[in-house]
């Protein structure tokens, strides 16, 4: 795809925007207009249902946006220390510091990735601030909610070492 213009950044906050900080080569941070100039993907339409407690939250609407991996891709990650990759694991935070996980084989390695996404439409219809834009949404996970972020603030990348 053409080379978009995005914020290269220094400190992960920013009003508003999603950061993309951590373990990449260059820290990145993306507004919901700048998100939109990506390729874009639409998920199936789906029931929002809690994990913990099973309970129906409602129906929703296909949603488009971006791929995470498209976001990770563009950000990029070090290859300076061989196979870093395989142990790298990404944090996704919402404004409210509510914390998903996602590793990067699941990401680029199996078919989840695939339907990780950062929403920023549904039904055909913008999603704004106050609806929870932009949503990070993963559409293969059995129980939807937990991974559905609303008001994805920052994506961390973090190199993890076997405790032993
Ligand atoms: N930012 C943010 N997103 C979140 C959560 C949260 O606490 N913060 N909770 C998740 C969980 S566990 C559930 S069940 C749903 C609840 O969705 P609702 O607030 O629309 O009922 O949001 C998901 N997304
Ligand atoms: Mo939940």
């Amino acid at each position: 795809m053409d080379s978009v213009n995005v914020n290269v950044i220094a400190a992960p906050a920013v009003a508003g925007a999603l950061v993309l900080s951590g373990r990449f080569r260059r820290p990145l941070s993306f507004d919901l207009d700048q998100l939109r100039r990506y390729e874009s993907v639409v998920a199936t339409p789906f029931d929002l249902r809690c994990y913990t407690t099973n309970r129906f939250i409602r129906s929703v609407e296909p949603y488009r946006g971006v791929r995470l991996t498209t976001l990770i891709t563009e950000a990029g990650l070090p290859d300076s220390v061989p196979g870093e990759f395989k142990r790298t694991v990404f944090v996704a935070v919402g404004h409210d510091g509510y914390v998903v996980t996602f590793s990067w084989h699941e990401l680029f390695n199996t078919p989840v990735g695939e339907n990780v996404m950062v929403a920023y439409e549904c039904g055909g219809r913008a999603l704004d601030a106050e609806e929870g834009a932009p949503i990070l949404f993963s559409g293969s996970d059995i129980l939807p909610a937990p991974r559905h972020v609303k008001r994805l603030a920052r994506i961390e990348a973090h190199v993890l070492a076997s405790l032993a």
